[in-house]
């Protein structure tokens, strides 16, 4: 929302000295640091890159190191290529290059793959990879250590926890991107990978210092276009640009290419014509890029073709991808995310959590060695809370890896700061208990527990053309995050985000601790007001996925069921008694969840249908919990704002305002879901909150019943994502209403909140009266200023709320809305309230 407040707060003079920053950067903004003399001795004067050849990573590492030092000291350092023991050094190389040009005998530990051997002895520093990458990686470690203040000598070997560390972009071939928060694609436009690639290079630059190694740069569900020779030769410029960061470039395929694309009758895995038609794909792809990390495939999956048009196996169908890149040593990345989105509710038994385990463990063993089963961490889809797949128990004889998401598609869509780490880790540290052992799922991703060759992670992530990359410059924690924990899990999630916080914003302690603070606090908040207990993120899965819509969940094939009724809420997961979902997992794992009295109240209705009455741990209801828990989360997300302003003068007012803008707004779409799915279900158990919040809301004045001029009433769908049910809106679509009312309350100072529907399609303009004094103006422009509006009705995701503190009222007073519809948007109003000082409702 655009908007003006007759008290604007004036920005203080100090501030002035931060420089504008837009983020673009990410966390490799590389801010200069105060170095004393001593400081200033110890930094090299020169750099060393030993065996570079011309866009290696170790020539990348040279000039990052090099602009890095002028960019944190003002340092100027030279690059030579050659020297090895000099002092007021810098010897970037690999171990086997140093070796065998500087005739070393240096202990330096045997490494991975990707691996490095970071020595910083005062002024004197090496950095050995494995290979090239490393050395890369090793290069980015040393300077974000610098940039962070920390000069201390250190000397240590670093290695990956796994070797399958990738990005999945879901960008599409026009451009837009499938579940895109921030712009559309910077690779593709209409149809083609555009000329321009210079993001992509500062994609894989940024890539690169998290230690990510590939990428696949299409959506999984998958255009058969992108093989065209003009596309294949753009997907080789692509790869060009990423190589000298060491990030490998992988694609995603439809399984029905070979008829959509190729020409052919069939594209029955099997089948002699197909198998050639894709090897011959697969020789020109990697003619154009010799290093082409492999291949991604969603088949017989949410209506994307697959082997079992031709009543193949999910295992002939991995494997005929994966013979046609052995020779080439790709890896084929093949989705688990197979199930049935037509299954009734009415089986009590019928279960979409099952599919994953049912398909995928009799296949075990069945297929080749470089497929990788792409598992996401939970066994429905990216849920505020799910208890780890499954299926990472079941695959003993196969490759695996887990799938997260970057991308906050049920997690408040870059909208909301929600940082992940703490979720991740609820999956990857989880026990499995396989045969009564210790079994983290990071451990078997990583191919450890079950000595497989390969396995890993990956992580759809929405970086589109808005300079922030991901339209949030807070949801960039995630993404550096995510590359910090690929290579090491059992990093500490406090840890990671104060380093992301030092290197993107400052180190200054108050900023540290207050990013701290309410980043940690963030996923719990989130959980509290959007799905409590395991039920999943309450939110409409028919439509964009951001807001809530609890009704949604159910009487459709998609699966992601509550069974909630009056009486009851929950699914049965039980094998006694349920859809046996909790025997997937081993023994001592399936015997915890199977019992209510042992199933951890986090998951209490993942795996249980019980009464709203059904007593939890803490000695609260079910439904008594739903109903606090939205009241808390609401208000931590408040107090987000609060805590943010701290920081104002502390941070370049660029990214203190946008952030400001996203929290302020987080803050009332936090009071939207908690209205509703309170209401929701109030409404379906008919049991009232004990602290009597729910339904009463003495501070509001509902837009329906004010004096409409050029306004008339409408019923909201859903029902809950309004206050009363109901909003006003235009009656045309071209002239303004008005809604009118005298205040009853006494003479004070509120704050004056007005809840309205931002939809796209249009820019309404409010402008809000006290008597004929202007409180302020807004427009409905969430489409420019949040980068996307999710939805066209009025409905819980273009519900918004704006707040004018501080207006002095008195009784009797006429407070006046009124609303200048604009394309579709007829200037919809759902309530006002007048808030007295410290009160949030
Ligand atoms: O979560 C769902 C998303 C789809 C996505 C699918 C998948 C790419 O809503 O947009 O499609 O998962 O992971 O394949």
């Amino acid at each position: 929302m655009r908007w003006q407040s007759l008290i604007l707060s004036i920005w203080p003079a100090f501030a002035a000295i931060v420089a504008a920053e837009d983020g673009s950067e990410g966390w490799l903004r590389y801010a200069s640091v105060p170095c004393n003399a001593h400081c200033r001795q110890n930094l090299p004067s020169r750099i060393i890159t030993l065996n570079a050849t011309d866009s290696s990573p170790i020539e990348t590492a040279g000039k990052e190191l090099q602009d890095g030092l002028q960019s944190i000291f003002g340092k100027n350092v030279s690059i030579v290529q050659s020297g090895c023991h000099d002092s007021s050094s810098i010897v970037i190389t690999t171990v086997y290059d140093y070796r065998r040009l500087c005739n070393s005998t240096d202990e330096i530990p045997e490494l991975e793959e990707d691996g490095f051997w970071l020595s910083a002895q005062g002024d004197t520093v090496h950095i050995l990879g494995q290979n090239s990458r490393g050395a890369l990686y090793g290069a980015f470690e040393y300077l974000s250590m610098l940039a962070q203040g920390n000069f201390s000598d250190v000397a240590y070997p670093s290695n990956p926890h796994a070797q399958i560390r990738w990005v999945n972009q879901w960008d599409n071939m026009d451009g837009s991107i499938e579940r895109g928060y921030a712009g559309p694609s910077i690779f593709f436009a209409d149809g083609k990978i555009v000329d321009d690639l210079s993001r992509a290079k500062q994609y894989a630059r940024m890539l690169s210092s998290v230690r990510i190694n590939a990428i696949i740069v299409n959506n999984v569900n998958a255009n058969a276009t992108l093989l065209s020779t003009a596309n294949m030769d753009g997907l080789r410029r692509i790869a060009d640009v990423m190589r000298p960061y060491g990030v490998q470039v992988g694609i995603s395929l439809n399984f029905a290419s070979p008829i959509d694309f190729g020409g052919l009758d069939t594209y029955d895995p099997l089948d002699e014509s197909v198998v050639s038609w894709w090897q011959d794909i697969t020789d020109q792809l990697y003619d154009r890029v010799p290093d082409l990390a492999g291949y991604l495939v969603k088949a017989s999956s949410e209506g994307q073709p697959g082997p079992d048009t031709y009543n193949r196996t999910l295992a002939e169908g991995a494997n005929l991808f994966a013979r046609t890149l052995q020779p080439y040593g790709g890896v084929l990345m093949f989705r688990a995310f197979v199930y049935d989105h037509h299954i009734s509710e009415d089986n009590w038994r019928n279960d979409r959590a099952n599919a994953a385990v049912e398909f995928f463990k009799p296949l075990d063993a069945k297929f080749e060695d470089n497929v990788v089963i792409q598992i996401k961490y939970g066994p429905i889809d990216f849920q505020v809370r799910e208890p780890p797949s499954p299926l990472f128990a079941n695959l003993r004889k196969t490759n695996v890896a887990i799938e997260l998401q970057v991308t906050q598609e049920y997690l408040g869509q870059q909208c909301h700061l929600v940082y992940l780490p703490p979720l991740w880790k609820s999956i990857t540290d989880f026990d499995l208990r396989i045969d009564n052992a210790t079994s983290p799922v990071r451990d078997v991703v990583s191919g450890q527990h079950f000595k497989r060759p390969l396995g890993g992670w990956a992580a759809v992530v929405n970086v589109g053309t808005n300079t922030t990359w991901l339209g949030s410059h807070l949801s960039m924690s995630n993404l550096y995050a995510y590359g910090r924990m690929a290579w090491d899990p059992t990093a500490d999630s406090v840890q990671i985000l104060q380093d992301w916080t030092r290197l993107t914003f400052s180190q200054d302690r108050a900023v540290l601790d207050t990013i701290t603070g309410m980043s940690m606090a963030s996923w719990p908040a989130y959980e509290n007001y959007s799905g409590n207990l395991g039920i999943q993120t309450l939110t409409d899965i028919l439509y964009t996925h951001y807001g809530p819509n609890p009704a949604s969940q159910d009487g459709n094939g998609w699966g992601q069921w509550t069974r909630a009724d009056g009486k009851y809420i929950g699914m049965d997961r039980t094998l006694w008694n349920g859809t046996g979902f909790s025997s997937q997992y081993p023994a001592e794992v399936a015997a915890r969840f199977e019992n209510i009295e042992t199933t951890p109240d986090n998951l209490l209705l993942w795996f249980h249908h019980v009464p709203y009455t059904q007593r939890l741990r803490s000695g609260k209801t079910v439904i008594q919990h739903f109903y606090d828990a939205h009241y808390t989360g609401a208000e931590t997300a408040h107090g987000f704002v609060s805590q943010w302003e701290t920081l104002r003068g502390r941070i370049d007012r660029r990214r203190y305002n946008e952030t400001r803008f996203r929290l302020v707004y987080q803050a009332g779409h936090a009071i939207v879901w908690r209205d509703a799915i309170n209401m929701f279900y109030y409404n379906l158990s008919g049991i009232p909150d004990e602290a009597g919040r729910v339904g009463h809301h003495p501070w509001r004045i509902e837009a329906e019943d004010m004096t409409l001029d050029g306004y008339v009433p409408y019923a909201v769908s859903p029902f809950e994502t309004a206050s009363g049910a109901t909003a006003i809106v235009t009656e045309s679509n071209s002239t303004a209403g008005t809604a009118e009312t005298t205040l009853g309350f006494s003479a004070g100072v509120y704050d004056l909140v007005v809840n309205y529907y931002d939809q796209y399609g249009g820019k309404s303009h409010w402008t809000v009266y006290i008597n004929d004094r202007v409180i302020g103006w807004w427009e409905g422009d969430n489409e420019d200023s949040l980068g996307y509006s999710p939805s066209i009705y009025l409905d819980g995701h273009s519900a918004t709320r704006i707040t004018f503190p501080r207006v002095r009222i008195r009784r009797g007073d006429r407070l006046r809305i009124v609303g200048r519809p604009d394309g579709v948007e007829p200037a919809p109003v759902d309530y006002v309230a007048l808030l007295p000082a410290g009160l949030v409702d």
